[in-house]
């Protein structure tokens, strides 16, 4: 009979020796730090976490991010050994394992469910991807927010529906990047004791000793943030890991970080304590001196000991059950009592939306002056979110400047003593902006989050994972082109429209009018796993006629025929997007009067045109028509595709300046006199 002793290191050895074999079998990945924090890996998830393996989505389970995503072996491991259940898109259980021992024996290989890095809606059971340094930690306090929130909203006495933990374990290089500070800054501001972060101080990264690079004293940081720090001295050690768990536990008012003083390739004779065990395979010979290390068989691969499955079983296996089976009860109850709010919770969970949530959304009638797309969209905001209670959001420190400050009573402000508020306030912390919002995504809310468009590129990386992780996540950018006009070239994005439409997944609108935004909003909240990327000006556009245009409700194809000569049958087509088609509509209607046929194209998305069929791509932009000018106040990069080779573009090739928006449109070139040149020169060369 095994003893308690004895089990716990047969689970973390098997956990050591599965990473090994894994890295070894694909020949690439790291196997250093899954060897030292298997340890760690295993307390936390077979002593602490409250994770049912059988449904690995139950809304009030812990969250384990493993922000040092490149050691996703320890993930790979325990999602095996317990053997955690796959879910598919829809949230069913699909009655498969989510991690095989086939998968793990074919890590980093196409197909298999144990790819190089933590990868969510790829794997169950993971809660983030993660590798991308930092993100992960990061994420993770929007996560954090995310469960104050549920708990502030939906429970009620003797009905604690939201109560979880998330613990994020992260290594030298998620502690060096920006984005971990600027989150880790703003979890103590808002006092979150439901976050643990635990940080394997290992000092070794990819060049050797942090000696070279990362001298700071964490411990001191963290303290000045108002964090509570704690110092586990030895990897090895279970109990002082599990108690410094339950410091965190008891922790009031304050996010925890625990240092672990750990060796990466814990047990290799040539290699622990150096870089060498970070970013290849041990080598046959090291891997059995290794295993001989830890006392395992030599020649033994992909083992796992009787007994190592039953006692994951015993542990999060059973905890999690129960806390699951508890929590059934506890839903029953509630709802039982709070029908409505029960409903919510169940809708939210499938990304579903509350009946009447695009009620009372506003119409704007035609209006030459018009609107800003900014303060359109601050119109609209205020209406969805008081539809929708699981929106909220706000803004990098620009929220009077964005229009995202929702304004409407009791709207309320998400502040440490006040949890449940709809209004975030990120600071000047764009990237961790970006990242926190993929964690309130990732917890089923429904978030945006808004600056500057020139900003975008402060949090790219958390954008490109939103689409990875195809989460629904609303990014609101405002400023979309020069008509901040004097601010200049520093805040006049040019490369940032053609950079957000190169990533794959992801949605970008940029709406030509107040109706346009509104639609533009309507298309974004019914999507479900796809971000989007709001394109809007912070200049009054004017809003069109519609009973003279076409309805705005063309936004949801992507692109539409806005404008036609009577009786259609284009010569020549004006493409604009944005701030640019109502240039192209005033060209339109003074080549109109000279008796040429010309058709002005709304394009406020290339994506979800580009998601048509091609007979309706055909009829909005026809193959025979080659007449055709593109105008946008940014990179003509990539309209040559609409245009064709023979094709005009009216945008940019160099930085904008600083000047009023009007010294602007005449310099660069956006008036109704070049518009008209170009299309006239379109004619006469496809008429030639
Ligand atoms: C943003 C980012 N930059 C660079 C990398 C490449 N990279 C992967 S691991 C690593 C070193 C990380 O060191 P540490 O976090 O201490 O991990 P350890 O080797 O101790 O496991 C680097 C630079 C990355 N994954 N993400
Ligand atoms: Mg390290």
């Amino acid at each position: 009979m095994a003893t308690q002793l004895d089990l716990d290191s047969l689970c973390i050895n098997t956990i050591r020796t599965l990473s090994i074999d894994a890295v070894q079998a694909a020949n690439s990945g790291h196997p250093g730090t899954p060897m030292a924090l298997a340890p760690l890996v295993y307390t936390i998830w077979n002593r602490v976490l409250r994770f049912d393996p059988k449904d690995p989505i139950w809304p009030n389970r812990d969250r384990f991010v493993l922000s040092n995503g490149h050691a996703s072996m320890l993930l790979w491991s325990v999602l095996h050994l317990t053997g955690t259940q796959a879910v598919n898109a829809d949230y069913e259980n699909i009655g498969q394992p989510s991690v095989t021992l086939d998968d793990i024996r074919r890590f980093r290989q196409f197909g298999s469910k144990a790819p190089g890095h933590p990868e969510y809606h790829w794997v169950s059971g993971v809660e983030a991807t993660t590798g991308p340094l930092g993100q992960g930690i990061a994420t993770s306090v929007g996560m954090a927010i995310a469960e104050r929130w549920l708990a502030e909203r939906y429970n009620r006495a003797d009905l604690e529906i939201f109560r979880y933990d998330i613990y994020a374990v992260c290594g030298d290089g998620c502690l060096m990047e920006g984005v971990g500070a600027e989150a880790a800054s703003l979890a103590g501001h808002l006092g979150l004791d439901n976050l643990c972060w635990v940080y394997d101080n290992n000092h070794i990264t990819i060049e050797g000793s942090t000696a070279i690079t990362f001298t700071e004293n964490v411990a001191a940081r963290f303290l000045a943030y108002g964090w509570n720090v704690l110092h586990v001295r030895d990897a090895n050690d279970l109990d002082r890991i599990e108690d410094a768990l339950c410091v965190f536990r008891q922790t009031k008012d304050r996010p925890t970080l625990i240092i672990l003083d750990s060796h990466i390739g814990y047990g290799s004779p040539n290699k622990q304590d150096t870089s060498a065990a970070h970013g290849e395979p041990l080598g046959d010979d090291e891997v059995r001196l290794v295993k001989r290390a830890y006392g395992w068989p030599e020649e033994a691969k992909f083992l796992v000991p009787e007994g190592v499955r039953e006692h994951f079983a015993a542990g999060v296996g059973a905890r999690g059950g129960q806390a699951h089976a508890r929590w059934n009860e506890l839903l029953a109850a509630y709802r039982a009592k709070h029908p409505d709010l029960a409903a919510e919770i169940e809708q939210m969970q499938r990304r579903d939306l509350p009946g009447g949530w695009d009620r009372d959304l506003p119409v704007f009638p035609a209006d030459p002056k018009g609107l800003a797309g900014r303060d359109a969209s601050g119109k609209v905001l205020n209406v969805l979110a008081q539809n929708v209670p699981w929106l909220l959001g706000g803004s990098a420190d620009l929220g009077p400047s964005n229009k995202t400050t929702l304004l409407y009573k009791g709207a309320g402000d998400v502040q440490a003593a006040s949890p449940g508020g709809k209004n975030l306030h990120f600071g000047v912390r764009e990237h961790a902006m970006g990242a926190i919002l993929n964690g309130l995504s990732l917890s089923k809310l429904r978030p945006f989050g808004a600056t500057f468009f020139i900003f975008s590129d402060y949090m790219r990386p958390a954008i490109r994972l939103s689409a990875l992780m195809e989460l629904p996540t609303i990014f609101v950018f405002t400023h979309d082109a020069m008509g901040d006009g004097e601010d200049g070239s520093t805040h006049q994005p040019i490369e940032q429209l053609a950079s957000m439409r190169a990533v794959p997944g992801l949605t970008v609108l940029r709406p030509g009018d107040a109706n346009e935004v509104v639609e533009a909003y309507r298309y974004v909240m019914q999507l479900r796993h796809r971000p989007a990327a709001l394109v809007l000006s912070r200049q009054p556009l004017p809003t069109l006629d519609r009973s003279r245009y076409a309805a705005a409700a063309g936004v949801s194809r992507g692109a539409y025929a806005l404008a036609d000569a009577p009786g259609g049958d284009p010569q020549v087509i004006l493409i604009a997007t944005g701030s640019e088609v109502s240039l192209a509509v005033a060209a339109h209607e003074k080549l109109v009067t000279t008796g040429i046929r010309s058709r002005v194209v709304s394009m406020p998305s290339w994506d979800i045109f580009e998601r048509e069929t091609q007979a309706y791509r055909d009829s909005v932009l026809p193959p025979e028509v080659t007449a055709r000018v593109a105008i946008e106040q940014a990179s003509t990069f990539g309209w040559d595709r609409y245009v064709g080779s023979g094709g005009q573009v009216i945008g940019m090739h160099t930085f904008g300046a600083s000047a009023p928006l009007r010294a602007l449109q005449q310099e660069f070139g956006f008036t109704v006199d070049k518009v008209l040149a170009a299309a006239q020169m379109q004619l006469r060369r496809t008429q030639a």
